[in-house]
């Protein structure tokens, strides 16, 4: 079986990652702990393509990245690329997040994920992007998931991502939507490097 690297040092997304992936025909492999790699782009896609292609080229495998965070209208798309650095812990971030909303009226958002594949040389095989629109509520709800998903309500489920079951998050998140998408060309992949 070929190796894949998870290149993610979240353990949240990890466990989402690791259940995407379960099925396939690949050996999964952690990321090496002391292997950070600096995020300096400027979008979702150029992080993920940017994280995917550093750990491939250094543990000379196939890697697999995500780069994901929320967008809220009412501040310009903030919190944006910057979603983990806006804070030190899920609870500071959420807490920044409402803050900054206040009693803003506007509570629209959307969750963005880009998942990139890199080839062991670091040439990017496959990215895929998904997202999933909601609300930031004015307080959060529900103890499942992490980061922000105790203030991201879904009008169409009644329910915040960490109210809702795991099974359903997966399939209907930002995460789910772009591995519905990378799935079937991650299967038809040709494995020459
Ligand atoms: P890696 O780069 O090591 O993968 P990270 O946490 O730094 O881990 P990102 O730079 O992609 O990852 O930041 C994404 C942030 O957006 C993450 O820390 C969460 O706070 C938030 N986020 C992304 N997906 C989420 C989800 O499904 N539910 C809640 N919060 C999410």
């Amino acid at each position: 079986m070929t190796i894949l690297v998870v290149a993610t040092g979240n353990p949240g997304k990890l466990q989402e990652m690791q259940a995407y992936l379960a099925d396939l025909n690949w050996e999964l492999i952690l990321k090496p702990e002391d292997l950070e790699i600096e995020e300096t782009g400027s979008t979702f896609a150029e992080n993920a393509c940017l994280k995917a292609s550093e750990v491939a080229r250094m543990t000379g495998q196939w890697a697999i990245a995500d780069d994901s965070g929320l967008e809220v209208d009412a501040l310009d798309g903030a919190p944006g690329v910057f979603s983990a650095r806006y804070g030190s812990t899920d609870s500071e971030r959420i807490e920044r997040l409402l803050n900054e909303l206040g009693n803003e009226l506007n509570r629209d958002a959307q969750f963005v994920c880009v998942i990139a594949l890199a080839r062991p040389n670091g040439a990017i095989a496959l990215q895929a992007e998904g997202a999933c629109p909601g609300r930031i509520l004015h307080t959060p709800r529900g103890t499942g998931g992490f980061g922000y998903d105790p203030i991201f309500y879904v009008p169409e489920y009644s329910q915040t991502f960490a109210e809702m079951p795991a099974e359903l998050k997966h399939a209907i998140s930002h995460r789910g939507r772009a591995f519905q998408a990378l799935l079937p060309q991650l299967k038809a992949l040709t494995l020459d490097t």
